[in-house]
């Protein structure tokens, strides 16, 4: 049976609430992702902090020239992230340069195609983001729970890297996506709840229910 994982998007802006959090949920949780709001307010030392309980997954969306993506990509793999997540847009030179760190580090490098909030300026280029992921052995690519037919589409290009699906809870994504996505991203569905534990252990039953 193929086993979906569940990904804390912990977008809080303390440090003591972030680790409860993640200590409370580990046990439905396969990483965390941390992204920006949690780093700017804490520092980036959470990453290690975070790693400690589960892998983190550091959500940058680097999307700058290859030398200035090559430094961020560093300081998120040797502050102990398993793997950094990259916008496609910014192009093929980029996303090379942050996979050559992450080879460095035994990291895996993720891909933005399209954002769950707009399509605006992704259509007819999410397809050829994804094609480039797979040219280039990225580890797995970024596609939304909100419009589940791109999500389809994307995996017929990337056959059986990992695909991560945000945008379930808050967002009002499907679950439909289920069908093609290995990863579920959810954020304030969970850390918003009165009881994270019992939200993500709702989520969790809910994902084997449905492979
Ligand atoms: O469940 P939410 O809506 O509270 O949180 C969703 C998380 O996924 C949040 O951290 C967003 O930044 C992120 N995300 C999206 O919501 N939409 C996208 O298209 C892409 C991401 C993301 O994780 O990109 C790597």
């Amino acid at each position: 049976m193929r086993k979906i994982e569940l990904v804390l998007a912990l977008d809080v802006l303390e440090r003591e609430k972030a680790l409860d959090i993640a200590n409370d949920v580990k046990d439905y949780i396969s990483h965390i992702k941390v992204n920006y709001p949690l780093v700017l307010s804490c520092g980036v030392g959470i990453i290690g902090e975070l790693s400690k309980i589960k892998p983190v997954i550091a959500d940058f969306k680097i999307a700058d020239i290859p030398y200035t993506s090559e430094i961020i990509a560093r300081i998120a793999f040797e502050n102990g992230a398993k793997a950094v997540i990259v916008h496609g847009f910014a192009g093929r030179e980029t996303v090379k340069a942050v996979l050559n760190v992450a080879k460095e580090f035994d990291g895996e490098v993720y891909v933005v195609t399209e954002l769950t909030s707009s399509e605006e300026f992704f259509k007819g280029i999410s397809d050829k983001i994804a094609k480039m992921a797979v040219e280039l052995g990225c580890h797995g690519i970024i596609a939304p729970s909100t419009r589940p037919e791109r999500v389809k589409a994307l995996k017929e290009i990337v056959g059986d890297i990992k695909i991560l699906c945000p945008g379930i809870g808050a967002q009002g994504g499907s679950l439909e996506v289920v069908k093609y996505a290995t990863h579920i991203i959810v954020g304030r569905a969970i850390y918003n709840s009165k009881n994270p534990k019992k939200s993500a252990e709702e989520i969790y039953k809910k994902l084997s229910q449905l492979d």
